[in-house]
């Protein structure tokens, strides 16, 4: 059985965590899903929306994924990579040669990550959809003006 690991915050799920979920499954049978805590993230530097419980519930519901750890830190994955037995450290190659030194428990790869989506484009998208546009505050300036004229 060849057992795959991976690790991510995966706040706000997207078709990129999808994707790389998918990839990962295809490579082998047992795929583990490491997803960083609310407190790691603060190590991280990393603000989430989503809480931990929610987000590892989400993470677990994937068909591609067999099995849900939490990460808390940085230092876990040697640990994680022998307790699994794991055969494939992977990650998305925004992280391109930062874990080469678990090569020596395993092998390490990096995927392409899906273009053109983010948490962050996300939470920005969200921002200027949510936002009113400036025209649509004239408008609604005049309308008022208009009523408050009836009203004299
Ligand atoms: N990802 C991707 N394509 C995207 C966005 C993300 O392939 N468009 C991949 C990332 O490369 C990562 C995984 O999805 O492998 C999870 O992404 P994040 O939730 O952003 O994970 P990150 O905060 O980078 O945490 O110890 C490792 C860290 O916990 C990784």
């Amino acid at each position: 059985m060849k057992k795959i690991i991976t690790y991510g915050t995966f706040d706000m799920f997207h078709i990129g965590h999808l994707n790389l979920l998918r990839n990962l499954k295809n490579m082998g049978d047992f795929l583990i899903v490491g997803v960083s805590t609310d407190n790691f993230n603060k190590e991280k530097g990393k603000r989430t929306l989503i809480p931990f419980k929610q987000r590892a519930e989400i993470v677990a519901s994937i068909k591609y994924v067999d099995l849900v750890i939490p990460e808390s830190s940085w230092e876990q994955k040697e640990n994680d990579i022998k307790k699994h037995s794991v055969d494939i450290f992977a990650m998305g190659n925004d992280w391109e040669g930062k874990f080469d030194h678990l090569k020596k428990f395993c092998d390490v790869i990096y995927l392409d990550r899906t273009k053109n989506i983010s948490t962050t484009e996300l939470k920005s998208s969200l921002k200027r959809f949510l936002s009113i546009s400036q025209d649509d505050l004239k408008h609604a300036f005049d309308v008022l003006e208009l009523l408050r004229r009836d009203l004299e």
